[in-house]
């Protein structure tokens, strides 16, 4: 009995110690008392910050607010026109046709180049230099390769640190999608809407290689080649069909020991330019270097963008090239649609499959399976329309 009391004792001292233990070792899970939260997430705020997330502004809201020079109705409006929500699409347009009348008093400027060039970096240093001198630069990015990423320009916005910061300015990340029309589509459309909310100058940064140059082209109004030196083969490499539509070749990095090389490069990129035929509007593309870091050139290549503005603006050009670029985003547009449609009709997707290994096995020829599937899809319309 003795005994049976003692372990009895031993055993409630023994958790006693445990307890008084745990009291001076806490664990790594509780909580200490914190101190008390900056000013800026005060309830009034937080309470503010939400009912703007929550508010749905009607179109015609957003237009207002668009056309007041307000950035979140901007942004707002432009993430409308990025939504690949049907719901979306009739918002959307309404937004944008109402701005259209408010658009088009601005420089479109196209900037393509390797990665690694320095886009972004001349961007920032351009940017800034045209706010400098009054100006309201927006900059937007074509990549269609950046769907999982929403935008390389996104990292990029730590190459444009000040440019972020400068009120004048305003840097939109690219729109993502399935496809380069429809990232180019929406592209387009936010040129629209920030012309609008009174940015006059443009810069359409082109991320993805490829085909996103020609859709670039086709949106602006001056279209800027970046290069770098190398060592004497600069023309090696470059697809003739950019240097095509360049109207003007900058080289950049021209500054430490790259600057007798990027002179040397210059030059021989204006004998190259030579050999292209003239260009519709009478300008002949110019070649000159210039470094993002020093800032030095940056100046001349503004006075290179207003010379071209002053012949084509002159010669009527300028506004020829507007007209036809919208014919061809027009058209692009209907293509665009058409084939979107074509290939998310249920019936084309179940015969699609089996009809391509029919091609394969030549049990039937690649045209006589695409008019079989064209007449289907046709056959589809005319019966959804019936049943309307
Ligand atoms: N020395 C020098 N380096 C530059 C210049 N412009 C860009 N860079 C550097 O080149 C690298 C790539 O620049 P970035 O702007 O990201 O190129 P992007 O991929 O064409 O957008 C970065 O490390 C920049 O700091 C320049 O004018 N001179
Ligand atoms: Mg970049």
């Amino acid at each position: 009995m003795l005994l049976k009391l003692f372990l009895f004792s031993l055993l409630l001292l023994f958790k006693s110690s445990a307890l008084s233990n745990k009291k001076t070792h806490p664990s790594a899970l509780n909580e200490k008392a914190g101190i008390s939260p900056p000013e800026i997430t005060s309830s009034t705020s937080i309470v503010n910050i939400q009912k703007f997330r929550k508010m749905q502004p009607s179109a015609s809201e957003l237009v207002d607010g668009i056309l007041a020079g307000n950035i979140t109705a901007l942004s707002r409006a432009i993430t409308l026109v990025e939504s690949t929500n049907n719901n979306h699409l009739a918002k959307a347009n309404e937004v944008i046709n109402a701005c259209l009348p408010h658009a088009s008093k601005s420089i479109r400027i196209g900037i393509t180049g390797v990665p690694g060039v320095g886009k972004s970096t001349f961007i920032e240093a351009f940017g800034k230099f045209l706010t400098s001198l009054g100006k309201k630069v927006a900059v937007l990015a074509v990549d269609p390769s950046s769907t999982i990423s929403h935008g390389s320009i996104l990292g990029d916005k730590t190459r444009m640190e000040e440019l972020v910061k400068d009120k004048n300015a305003y840097i939109r990340p690219s729109a993502s999608g399935e496809t380069l029309g429809g990232v180019a589509r929406k592209t387009r459309e936010t040129i629209t809407l920030c012309e609008a909310c009174g940015f006059d100058t443009i810069i359409i940064e082109t991320v993805g290689v490829g085909q996103s140059e020609t859709a670039v082209h086709s949106m602006v109004d001056f279209f800027l080649l970046l290069k770098i030196s190398g060592a004497g083969d600069e023309l090696q490499g470059i697809k003739r069909g950019i240097m095509e539509m360049a109207d003007a070749i900058v080289i950049n990095k021209a500054d430490g020991d790259n600057i007798r090389k990027a002179h040397f490069a210059k030059m021989e990129f204006n004998r190259a330019l030579h050999l292209f035929p003239a260009k519709k509007s009478g300008w002949i593309p110019k070649t000159s270097t210039c470094s993002s870091i020093t800032h030095e050139g940056i100046p001349l290549v503004w006075e290179t963008i207003e010379s071209f503005l002053g012949l084509t603006k002159t010669n009527n050009s300028f506004f020829e090239k507007r007209k036809e670029q919208n014919q061809y985003w027009m058209f692009e547009t209907i293509n665009e649609q058409l084939k979107l449609n074509f290939y998310n009709q249920i019936e084309i997707q179940d015969l699609l499959e089996p009809t391509k290994k029919a091609v394969q096995s030549d049990e039937i020829s690649p045209f006589a399976a695409a008019q079989k599937l064209l007449n289907v899809y046709q056959s589809c319309k005319i019966n959804s329309e019936d049943s309307q």
